[in-house]
């Protein structure tokens, strides 16, 4: 089978031939259709040794689809032939996280990372950019039904990631007890008296975010990017107001979420992470609004009493998503909620779709098809 390896720390992505695995106790081989490329796998490609915590070689690819091809004589869950999306995080499966689905918050975590086995697929241990993927368990495959591979594999990390960070800002949306939030005078189009959220960043993960709020909340959804083809992604997945990144752009989107003076957004959603993104998000926040961190773009923030923060702000760090949650958006997206824009290239094109995503000359998210 192919894979595209990671085969030493700083080397290039090496599309490789390997033995066909053979599932063995719980084990599924998945015959993988489509593999999306996140921009965490070039944090992984350009990391030093021993920044991660991985052993290479191993195979890239942690948002995978495929159908079971195999399974091993203990295991549970998705029958052979049926179609599949991976639960990319892979905790210990026993803690009390584990246990609820939540491998992203496993608690022993520190106890993996020490051991160096990797922290889910692809990511230090065998991934889904290959025609064959071995996992662990059947507990860590959702089917997706008819759902187009292309479609259903980049649920499972971007989808997946922005679908947990709108989850964890929902409570925020309605501290003003009517459900909708109320921060927002609607200030035009469609988000009604309900809350305003600001998604900054309308990339791969940041137009599934437009249409996750959309589709869940009543909120009125502001997009901010500095690219105006990202815009007119952001007008396609439905937000209610646009804007390119300017010095005046937290301004703008605290007058644009209405209310008295412009009392600010009740939530952000942060995409990029850097340390201009944060002050926007800050900026742009309404007196006890919260500001969700999801791009690792690196940015810094001082959390100080008395200190520029808004009172009452609450600042959260959302990482990937729960085995119950990347049910509930491949629900979504089976009923036509959400649609991932995609570019698709061959496995065998691996490298060549990788330097585009590190150029930023793709749009949407990019997704690899074994060809
Ligand atoms: C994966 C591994 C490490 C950091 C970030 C990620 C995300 O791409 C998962 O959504
Ligand atoms: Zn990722
Ligand atoms: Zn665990």
């Amino acid at each position: 089978m192919r894979a595209v390896r990671m085969t030493h720390w700083g080397g290039p992505p090496v599309l490789t031939d390997l033995a066909r695995p053979t599932p063995r106790a719980d084990e599924v081989l998945i015959r993988v259709e489509a593999a999306g490329v996140c921009r965490s796998d070039l944090h992984v490609l350009d990391a030093r040794p021993g920044v991660l915590p991985y052993r290479t070689p191993f195979t890239l690819g942690h948002e995978v689809a495929g159908r079971v091809a195999e399974r091993g004589p203990g295991a549970t869950g998705p029958a052979v032939g049926e179609r599949v999306v991976v639960y990319g995080p892979w905790g210990c499966g026993r803690c009390s996280r584990c246990a609820a689905g939540a491998e992203n918050y496993c608690d022993r975590r520190t106890e993996l990372d020490a051991a160096r086995t990797g922290t889910g697929v692809g990511l230090g241990r065998d991934g889904g950019m290959a025609d064959l993927l071995l996992v662990p368990s059947g507990r860590l495959l959702v089917p997706v039904g008819d759902l187009p591979a292309s479609q259903a594999a980049p649920l499972s990390d971007a989808g997946l990631t922005a679908y947990h960070a709108v989850a964890g800002i929902r409570p925020t949306l309605s501290l003003d007890g009517d459900g909708d939030g109320g921060g927002g005078g609607g200030g035009g189009g469609g988000g009604g008296g309900g809350a305003s959220v600001a998604v900054i960043g309308v990339g791969g993960l940041g137009h599934l975010a437009v249409q996750i709020l959309r589709a869940t909340t009543s909120a009125q959804v502001l997009a901010v990017d500095v690219r105006e083809e990202a815009l007119s992604l952001a007008d396609a997945c439905g937000a209610h107001f646009g804007t390119l990144l300017r010095p005046d752009t937290a301004a703008v989107l605290r007058r644009r979420a209405g209310g008295v003076g412009g009392v600010g957004v009740d939530a952000v959603l942060d995409f990029v992470g850097s340390h201009s993104s944060l002050e926007l998000g800050v900026g742009a926040l309404r007196a006890g609004g919260e500001l969700a961190v999801v791009g690792s773009g690196g940015g810094e923030l001082a959390v100080r009493k008395p200190g520029a923060l808004p009172p009452g702000v609450r600042i959260s760090l959302p990482f990937w998503g729960t085995r119950p949650e990347l049910e509930e958006i491949v629900a979504l997206a089976r009923k036509g909620a959400v649609r991932v824009e995609t570019e698709e290239f061959a496995l065998s094109s691996a490298p060549e779709a990788i330097d585009r995503l590190r150029s930023g000359r793709t749009r949407g998210r990019t997704v690899l098809v074994p060809d």
